[in-house]
């Protein structure tokens, strides 16, 4: 599933065909980019345009088939076609725990996507648990597909992958589908 929006964005340029435009500054007192477009690209006055039915998704010169775009096969060199950010759709997943530790500390936590630089509800803020034996429960948006782990810290005691999400962890971490993570309860230690 494609976020037509999110694609549209990412390849606004790819859309509309353009691979990059040249400019005199770029070429001395020479204009235009004759020669200089890259494979399936062609030079329309200024600008490196993808020839019919090929775009521009590796961030080079390149131009690829329009549908070699997250088909599941790395066409460019750096996979940029199938890049999950923009491949993915954004779903909603809802993550449940509980505060099973009675030590008279909340709990703060943290989800870590393990594709991409990025943690809920942030890498400088955290979820807290609402006191023990409450459910604390929060819902997310994350790439379908992404594998998302638990991190979680209290006064004395860390859980999953910790807070600050580098530990190892086992069973702490999930697929982002439709279904609820129901994590259970954390106990002290
Ligand atoms: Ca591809």
């Amino acid at each position: 599933m494609r976020s037509p929006l999110r694609l549209g964005f990412i390849f606004g340029c790819a859309l509309f065909g353009c691979v990059f435009e040249a400019t005199d500054d770029d070429y001395g007192l020479a204009s235009g980019c004759e020669g200089l477009c890259g494979p399936n690209a062609y030079c329309d006055y200024e600008t490196c345009v993808c020839a019919p039915s090929f775009v521009s998704a590796c961030g080079t010169d390149e131009c690829i088939p329009e549908e070699f775009l997250c088909d599941g096969v790395a066409d460019c060199g750096n996979a940029g076609d199938e890049n999950p950010v923009n491949c993915s759709a954004d779903i909603e997943q809802t993550w449940l725990l509980i505060d099973a530790c009675g030590d008279g500390a909340d709990i703060e936590w943290r989800l870590w996507s393990q594709t991409q630089d990025w943690a809920w509800p942030g890498p400088d803020e955290a979820f807290v648990t609402p006191g023990d034996g409450f459910n604390a429960v929060e819902t997310i948006a994350c790439l379908e597909g992404d594998l998302v782990c638990l991190g979680a810290r209290s006064a004395a005691f860390e859980w999953g992958v910790g807070l600050e999400g580098t530990l190892p962890c086992e069973n702490c971490c999930y697929i982002c589908g439709f279904e609820t993570v129901d994590f259970g309860a954390l106990e002290c230690g």
